[in-house]
Parts: structure tokens; sequence; C-alpha cells
């Protein structure tokens, strides 16, 4: 069987080294493993939190910029905007057709997401992981390479797959396999290690975005948190240092490294000798993407002509499973 990738980041604001690391590093690896690999920068999803949506169009094009500058081929992968394919909305309204309102209500996201007031709770933001589904399964994607965080919305898609394939009596829709790569699945904030790094966290301290100059990622990472401990010569060690287990991990993440070797290097040394390695190493592996994105970024005509191209593929595939779903769902 064909093996065929989808995934996607949204372009809700500074894209960072968690969804560098979660995702992209990941298709990165995977990309001559697979037979085709399509890659969305799913805006559509942004505008579930209307505050990010002034700046979509740059943040859409900064994100299309983050793919290619880390090594996704536009011309060997197909790199699209989620709004430039009309199947995905028209799917997910089929799948919230025959996705009970229990099974958004339990997912994670919306939880943490939703508003206090529930009667505010935008209806997008619930219906979010059927669009989802919808992104990967208008495709047939077989694998989803995804961070730990979005996890619970590909098993969900997976039960959309079954009860959508039980609806209509026909095995219309195979099961994606995620795959989450364990070192990079949960890139911690800088400020508090229990927290994931986000594009949402309101200080930008927590994060290292891809565009950040060289002395703003030094900055950052000096002012990161850690504790006054000395580092010490086992993993388990660090079990209830999570700010210290993160910043040790990105070493390990940037330098090639086992968390065993790292340790190795360090053990007993203080957390000013760990952050100005882990500078080193950052900028060293960061910098010439982010000099290839501000490249691409001054060639708006070439970048948007890249995300054309994606589209035209993207459309073509989509349409001919399009029409087998409205065939199957007797649509006249
Ligand atoms: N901290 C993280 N560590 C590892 N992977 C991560 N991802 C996100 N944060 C981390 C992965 O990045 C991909 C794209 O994520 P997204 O933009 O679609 O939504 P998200 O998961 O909600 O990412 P953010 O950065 O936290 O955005 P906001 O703050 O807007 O919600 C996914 O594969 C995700 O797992």
């Amino acid at each position: 069987m064909k093996t065929r990738i989808l995934s996607g980041i949204r372009p809700t604001g500074h894209i960072h080294l968690g969804n560098y690391l979660g995702a992209i590093c990941s298709w990165v690896s995977m990309l001559d493993k697979i037979d085709e690999r399509f890659f969305c920068i799913v805006d559509q999803h942004s505008l579930t939190t209307t505050e990010d949506s002034n700046d979509l169009r740059k943040n859409t094009l900064t994100i299309a910029a983050a793919y290619i500058a880390s090594g996704i081929d536009p011309v060997e992968n197909h790199i699209f905007v989620q709004s430039h394919v009309p199947y995905h909305t028209e799917l997910s309204w089929y799948f919230s057709c025959i996705t009970p309102m229990g099974w958004l209500s339990r997912m994670t996201q919306f939880k943490d997401k939703a508003n206090k007031n529930k009667d505010q709770t935008l209806t997008g933001l619930f219906l979010y992981p059927t669009l989802m589904a919808a992104d990967i399964l208008i495709y047939k994607a077989t694998h989803v390479p995804v961070g730990e965080d979005q996890k619970q919305h590909v098993e969900l898609t997976r039960d959309i797959a079954h009860a959508f394939n039980s609806y209509v009596g026909k095995q219309v829709f195979a099961l994606p396999e995620p795959i989450i790569k364990k070192e990079t699945a949960r890139i911690m904030s800088l400020r508090d290690g229990l927290k994931k790094m986000s594009k949402s966290d309101p200080s930008d301290y927590s994060r290292i975005h891809l565009l950040d100059d060289n002395d703003t990622i030094a900055t950052k990472i000096r002012k990161a948190k850690t504790d006054p401990d000395p580092i010490p010569s086992e993993i388990s060690g660090l079990e209830s240092r999570p700010e210290a287990k993160n910043l040790l991990n990105l070493h390990a993440i940037f330098t090639n490294k086992t968390m065993e070797n790292v340790l190795k290097d360090f053990e007993g040394k203080l957390f000013s000798e760990v952050k100005a390695k882990l500078t080193d190493a950052t900028i060293n592996h960061m910098e010439p993407i982010r000099s290839k994105m501000l490249d691409l970024l001054n060639d708006e005509t070439s970048l948007i002509k890249y995300l054309k191209n994606g589209a035209n593929a993207a459309n073509n595939l989509a349409s001919g499973h399009m029409a087998e779903v409205r065939q199957v769902l007797n649509l006249l």
C-alpha cells in the first residue's frame, strides 16, 4: 500500500522550537521513507482563536518559509494552505454529522482553551477535531507525525474514520497511524518546565522563535528558569527538576547526543555552563534555518508560487476522494 503523510502547523503566532522539533524535524526525518508527503499550513484552524487572525497572512508565509528552510523541498513535497483546498471544510461538515458531542467535549485541548463561560465558547473551537480529522482523511493519509499534544486528536480521527465507515457500510477510510518521536514529543516552556512551549504563552521568554536572532536566543536561554543544584549523574536525578530536564534535553537534541552522555559531560557542573553550551548549540543549528527563512520571506512571489503548486496537487487528490464520499453519502 502506498504510504502518505499529512501534517500541519497553525499560523497562530511565532513558530517556535517546540513546533520545529516536535513536528517539522520529525517530518524531515521521514521524507525518504514515505511515498507521498503533504504539509499543510492550517490557517482555518487559527480562526478558532480569533485574537490571532490579524497576522494570519504574515504567519502563514512564515510557516511556509520554515518548512522549506528546514529541508522540506517544495517540489518533492506538497506544501499548501488549508483554506486553498475547500474539501477540508466540506468533509468536516459530513464528519460533524456523525460525531457525537461527547467525543468532542472530552478533548483535552478543547477543555484547556474553552472559555470559562461556556455560552461564549466558539463553535469552531469545539469542532476543531472534526476539521483536523478531515485534514487528514481527505488525503487518506496513512501516517500523521505530530507532537504529543496532538495525539488525542489523531486518535479521535481514527474513531471518526471508523464511525464514517460504519455509517456508510463501506471501508472508505483506513485508520491513520500517529507518529510521535519520544525525545522531541514535548518541548517545554523556558519559564515553566511543566508547561509545553506554546505560541499562545503570553511570555516571549517562554519560547525560542525560529526568527529570533542570535542575541535574542542567548538572552532567552540565559533567562530560562533553572535551579541552583549541580547537574546529576543519572536521569533519575532530574525527576523533580522539569526545567533542568528540558534544557538538558534540548542540549542532547542539538548536539545529537543521548541524555546519558550529556549528563556525563555536565555532571557536577552548574547551569551557567550548560546554558552557555546550549546557546552555542542552538545558534549553530538554528542560524542557517533563520537565514534561509529570511531569504524566502524576501521573495514572496516565489513562496506563493510554491503554495499554489502545493494546493493544485492537494486539490487533485482531495477532489477524487470527495467524489467518493459524496457518492457513498448518496448526495445527488
Ligand atoms: N512544545 C511542543 N513540543 C513538541 N511539539 C509541539 N507542537 C506544538 N508545541 C509543541 C507540535 O507542533 C505541531 C503544530 O502545532 P499547532 O500549531 O497546530 O498547535 P499547537 O499544538 O497548539 O501548538 P502551539 O505552539 O502550542 O500553538 P498554540 O499556542 O496556538 O496552541 C503539532 O504537531 C504539535 O504537536
